[in-house]
């Protein structure tokens, strides 16, 4: 029998998301839209727009979505292909200026590794629970 075609690799990232980590939590957003992901909890970020790198549209998104300023540090785990045919990447960001608040999102609220396992998660960001344990550390 001749196998299935494998999937293609993932191409370069189109919506990226950021990984805000001080005093041993990562900033978590919980999702307003579309119905299938409302209610269910991200790392903020979105898609990049013709032009920008993905730095650019990671600053550009955390400042709409949040009101917060950040430098775009290190890639945190895989790829995701999404269902919608984008490419999902996250960054380590630090946040130099603002208060994070829920301008586009339903809340925001910090989580420690302990409870990173437990959180409703959008599917694709799951992928990235063990690495964001590992970056966050033990409490
Ligand atoms: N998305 C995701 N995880 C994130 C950010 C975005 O799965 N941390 C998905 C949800 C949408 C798409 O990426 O399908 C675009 O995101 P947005 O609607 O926030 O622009």
């Amino acid at each position: 029998m001749v196998p299935p075609p494998l999937p293609p690799p993932p191409g370069p990232a189109t919506v990226v998301a950021g990984a805000v980590i001080e005093n041993g939590r990562v900033l978590l957003a919980q999702r307003a839209a579309p119905p299938e992901l409302a209610g269910r909890w991200e790392l903020p970020g979105g898609k990049i727009e013709p032009g920008e790198t993905p730095p650019d549209a990671l600053v550009r998104e955390l400042r709409e979505e949040l009101g917060i300023d950040v430098t775009v540090g290190e890639p945190v785990g895989v790829h995701v292909p999404l269902p919608t045919g984008h490419v999902l990447r996250a960054y380590a960001v630090r946040r130099v200026a603002g208060t994070p608040s829920a301008l586009d999102h339903d809340a925001v609220r910090w989580v420690g590794a302990a409870d990173l396992h437990e959180v409703d998660w959008v599917p694709a960001d799951r992928e990235w629970v063990a690495d964001l344990v590992m970056l966050i550390g033990p409490e």
